[in-house]
């Protein structure tokens, strides 16, 4: 770990650096080893590239690649449990998947080398993000079949942190070893990391003037406001990290916490493209679209042209930390998240946008979508802040719906509740009820 130009400290300046010409041809090297390896060892890829009509021996250039097809998760789904593995079964040494809301779970399985490069990447993500050899870590990631707990956990003893694994959940107690241990880095779900901040406030514990100085957030979508939020009560900087299980798991893509700026995606094993998702043709570069990524090291379950659903923007300009991987801007949400209420599109994360940081009213908050005739409706839940007396309910809703309408255009019903009655988040924030009816 060196510092690359006198710039930011980087774990891997060599590649983190790479002009971006150089990092472009070791793509294309990469890319056709594992578009071979998919095709050659995984029925269901030797199916859809001859439904595409093209063979591995048709990628000479990283443009070729447009003419590949997508992979989704329902492909993932139907090839439960171990129909997408490209080698062996008992070469996987790892398994992980998700907790599948509706249906199947996805599996993903993950090699030796897998696991090693999951845990560089991982590292390497946490470099960008501040932390260094010797912290002290408070893991608050779940734990388990999730890619948070244990993939941040690898990253970080990688790197030679001290990692206090401690999951999610039993706020107190997490509150006590974090004070007790020192920790200089929490990791964390925003919305977790908040709940953390506001136990901390009611047992009188003032994390602010101790050791803490990093918040490592990701998982879920959160604004510049929540950062905001999170920088004050917890006194520290935070920090936006992206990644998905079907993918490798957190340590796709990492803020530099000199800029905090779009997050650095590892080009070196993960190429990205941006596209529209309804024709499937690639955007312009900088131009918005569904983030696609293919992974350009992982050999027990290669992912080819993945469609992540979330929306984004690439921006490949230079970063004052001199890495020139490119930045994911921050991701608003996945396109299944979108609601579309009176004719208005428009994500959680937007409204969360404008409720954070509003005076008399706390950063929790729940959005109910209801269906009223051929109509989706919007009610937002917002929470009082200790102390306003709820005469003042009335004016705090009329004020929130305004700006909710100013804002983002959409008319909506707000309801105050009283201080700790929106639930509170112990991993992804449940940010949506959907009462509409199954039909
Ligand atoms: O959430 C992996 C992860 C763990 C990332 C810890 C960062 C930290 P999944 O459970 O498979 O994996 O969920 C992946 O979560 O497609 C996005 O929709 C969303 N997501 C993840 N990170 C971010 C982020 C992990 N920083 C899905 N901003 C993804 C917005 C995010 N959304």
């Amino acid at each position: 770990m060196t510092d690359a130009n006198n710039g930011a400290l980087m774990y891997a300046p060599e590649i983190e650096a790479m002009p971006r010409e150089q990092l472009a041809a070791l793509q294309l090297e990469k890319l056709q080893k594992i578009v071979r390896h998919a095709y050659e060892n995984v029925a269901h890829y030797q199916k859809t590239f001859s439904a595409a009509g093209v063979t591995p021996d048709d990628l000479r250039s990283l443009d070729d690649f447009a003419k590949f097809p997508f992979t989704m998760k329902t492909d993932l789904r139907d090839n439960y449990p171990f129909g997408m593995f490209a080698v062996p079964r008992e070469e996987v040494i790892r398994v992980h998947a998700s907790s599948g809301t509706t249906g199947k779970p996805t599996v993903v399985g993950y090699t030796k080398e897998d696991l090693d490069v999951w845990s560089h990447v991982m590292a390497r993500s946490l470099v960008c993000m501040g932390v260094r050899p010797g912290d002290m870590a408070h893991n608050a990631y779940g734990y388990g079949l999730f890619t948070g707990g244990l993939g941040l956990h690898y990253g970080a003893e990688t790197l030679g942190c001290t990692v206090t694994p401690a999951s999610g959940g039993f706020t107190e107690r997490q509150i006590v070893l974090m004070q007790d241990f020192g920790a200089r880095v929490l990791f964390a779900t925003p919305s977790y990391a908040l709940n953390i901040a506001e136990v901390a406030e009611k047992e009188g514990v003032d994390l602010k003037g101790g050791p803490l100085e990093i918040a490592v957030c990701g998982a879920e979508p959160w604004t510049d406001s929540m950062r905001k939020e999170l920088d004050r009560r917890l006194g520290v900087k935070a920090v936006d990290t992206y990644g998905l299980s079907e993918i490798i798991g957190p340590g796709v893509a990492a803020e530099c916490i000199e800029q905090r700026n779009g997050l650095h995606a590892w080009e070196d094993n993960f190429l990205l493209e941006t596209i529209d998702p309804e024709t499937g043709e690639r955007t312009a570069p900088g131009e918005p679209g569904e983030l696609v990524i293919t992974t350009l090291a992982k050999w027990a379950q290669p992912m080819i042209r993945y469609r992540t659903r979330d929306i984004t923007r690439l921006d490949t300009t230079p970063c004052a930390c001199g890495r020139t991987h490119v930045r994911i801007m921050r991701v608003t949400g996945r396109d299944d998240d979108m609601l579309i209420i009176r004719g208005v599109n428009l994500y959680p994360s937007q409204v969360e946008d404008v409720l954070v940081g509003r005076p008399s009213i706390e950063p929790h908050y729940q959005l109910v979508v209801q269906r009223e005739g051929s109509m989706d409706t919007l009610t937002v839940e917002v929470e009082a802040s200790p102390g306003v007396v709820t005469e003042d309910y009335d004016g705090i809703a009329k004020d929130v719906q305004h700006h909710i309408k100013s804002r983002i255009g959409v008319t909506c019903r707000i309801v105050v509740l009283s201080p700790g009655e929106v639930p509170r988040s112990e991993g992804k924030a449940v940010r949506v009820r959907d009462m509409r009816p199954k039909d």
